[in-house]
């Protein structure tokens, strides 16, 4: 097949997600993740994108890869994990964007959804990130490294083995309240999340019976990441609203089933995070 045609075939894959002349921009420029991340507008051919897509189940995508020098990773101690984004030729990727106040963000989670961390490594001179870890249980774990490159955000994920005997956990059911690491209640206000819109998920936080007043966290009233039970994809979320102890933000769940929350709130300068299971039915 010529280079035309490539290219020709390249478009046509891509028109029914953000436009031909977004197509064309995929086609020789680095510029098509943003046109679907964006909420869903009808194009100038009146023809509706596909929802906001998944990220995360790729190590490689947009010509970008994820390299994690460790496969694997001690039970219970403290070890360093390296990693580094690299372009089409393998070069290292130094550039980011400040995305949440931070440049990179890495997001752990055992496959069964257990052992959630946020965690921001430190870049050094060569673009490779680092931080320590200490990952409590065996088992296989998902590493998500969530940035921003020439103002495209981009999520990889590579997975690292954990050794030793692992007792994965079924997904809690549902439920309306999670007590979090801190020993608050967070309570998930109910919500009919249907596949493919974008659902509002509104959480409060008290302590003793009374409300808890929120810090800022990350430049947002908290930070909230959703894996989908199966797979773990990462959805796009972003945050709405805050005032006292509210914390608002808005999801597209891409398709009917589980998803894990994961919602992270600063108080007294410590970050606590609360968890739940969203059902989405289609
Ligand atoms: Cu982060």
């Amino acid at each position: 097949m010529t280079v035309a045609a490539r290219l020709a075939a390249f478009a046509v894959g891509l028109v029914a997600i953000g436009g031909a002349a977004a197509a064309v921009g995929a086609a020789v420029g680095p510029e098509p993740q943003r046109a679907t991340d964006e909420p869903a507008e009808m194009d100038e051919h009146g023809a509706m994108p596909a929802a906001a897509p998944v990220r995360g189940l790729a190590i490689s995508q947009d010509g970008l890869r994820l390299v994690v020098d460790q496969r694997t990773l001690p039970a219970g101690r403290t070890a360093p994990l390296t990693f580094r984004v690299v372009d089409e030729d393998g070069a290292t990727v130094r550039d980011f964007d400040v995305e949440h106040t931070k440049r990179m963000h890495l997001i752990v989670a055992r496959r069964d959804l257990t052992g959630f961390q946020h965690l921001h490594p430190t870049q050094r001179a060569d673009g490779t990130w680092t931080t320590p870890i200490r990952v409590a249980d065996p088992g296989a774990y998902r590493l998500f490294a969530d940035f921003s490159h020439d103002e495209t955000p981009v999520t990889l994920g590579a997975d690292v083995a954990v050794d030793g005997p692992a007792t994965l956990r079924p997904l809690p059911a549902p439920a309306a309240t999670a007590t979090s690491d801190g020993g608050d209640e967070v309570r998930l206000q109910a919500t009919d999340a249907r596949p493919g819109e974008e659902a509002t998920l509104r959480f409060t936080v008290t302590r003793d019976g009374r409300p808890v007043e929120l810090e800022p966290y990350l430049g947002a009233g908290g930070h909230l990441v959703a894996l989908r039970e199966g797979d773990l994809a990462f959805l796009h979320v972003h945050p709405i609203e805050t005032a006292g102890d509210r914390i608002g933000f808005e999801a597209a769940f891409p398709t009917a089933g589980r998803y894990r929350l994961f919602l992270q709130y600063q108080v007294d300068g410590r970050v606590h995070t609360a968890e739940f299971t969203q059902e989405v039915t289609g």
